[in-house]
């Protein structure tokens, strides 16, 4: 059957990213919901899973990703997510941003900024696909606010500049939210006068630190399922600024070569 195919073709391996990912915890659920008792989630980066999705689709090989939209994967390549009619990686997904108590009061302006800021998907796969070419991310983000100066300009209208203050952004080496993080960094720094660190951790640091104050927010927190156990964890420590982005998605990604629709599929 198709299982044993794909499965042998594979050696039983889905291609993972970081251990914190939440993606990881929805994958090591999906193995449960759906049998999947021979298989293994293999841990790595998100660098890296992208050069082994790289090199399996130059030798036109057989491979199983985590995957995720946005992502400048799916401009380059031919890729199609798994069903999931168990909903393992849940439904409608939206990234949200997220900053510490206390934000607020200490500093409106760039509370405010954080808040207004929301994108779509297309945007940010205009910046991804820069990035992914070779530009550095704080060049790609300089090119992104200066050819939508009109998005930049909604988003710090009427704010009152600030004059050298520190802001910290916590986020994790997703491409997604390096993106994200870069572009924050740029205007704040240029627009609203700020001296921005962007603090890359991993998962689980990214939402401590902001709990706990070394960082004043994240716009990387996915919500309600990929980061619910973060989020569970430090709600009470934290200000929920809503959603900067719709729409969003996990899942199984393959390449469109690949004959196995569902994740169903994989069942031995
Ligand atoms: N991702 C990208 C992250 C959130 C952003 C889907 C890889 C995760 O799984 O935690």
């Amino acid at each position: 059957n198709s299982s044993d195919a794909i499965g042998d073709q594979v050696g039983y391996q889905i291609i993972g990213i970081d251990a914190g990912a939440g993606i990881m915890k929805a994958t090591h659920k999906a193995i449960e919901d759906y049998k999947l008792t021979d298989w293994t989630l293999v841990e790595g980066s998100s660098a890296a899973m992208t050069a082994t999705l790289d090199k399996a689709i130059k030798n036109e090989e057989p491979i199983i990703i985590t995957g995720w939209t946005p992502h400048w994967m799916f401009s380059k390549y031919d890729l199609k997510y798994l069903d999931d009619p168990k909903k393992s990686y849940g439904d409608a997904e939206e990234i949200h941003t997220l900053a510490r108590k206390g934000l607020q009061k200490d500093d409106p302006t760039a509370y405010q900024f954080l808040d207004r800021f929301e994108w779509s998907s297309d945007e940010m796969g205009e910046m991804m696909v820069a990035i992914q070419a070779g530009t550095d991310p704080a060049v790609a983000a300089k090119d992104w606010a200066e050819a939508h100066a009109d998005r930049v300009d909604e988003w710090t209208k009427g704010l009152k500049k600030a004059n050298g203050n520190t802001l910290t952004l916590s986020y994790v080496a997703w491409d997604s939210e390096i993106a994200s993080t870069n572009l924050m960094k740029y205007i704040l720094e240029n627009k609203l006068g700020y001296k921005v660190t962007a603090l890359q951790v991993e998962a689980g640091p990214m939402f401590t630190g902001v709990a706990n104050g070394d960082a004043d927010a994240t716009v990387a927190a996915w919500l309600p399922l990929t980061h619910a156990d973060y989020w569970e964890k430090y709600k009470d420590k934290l200000d929920d600024l809503g959603p900067n982005m719709t729409g969003v998605k996990v899942g199984l990604v393959v390449p469109k070569y690949v004959n196995v629709d569902s994740i169903e599929d994989l069942q031995p």
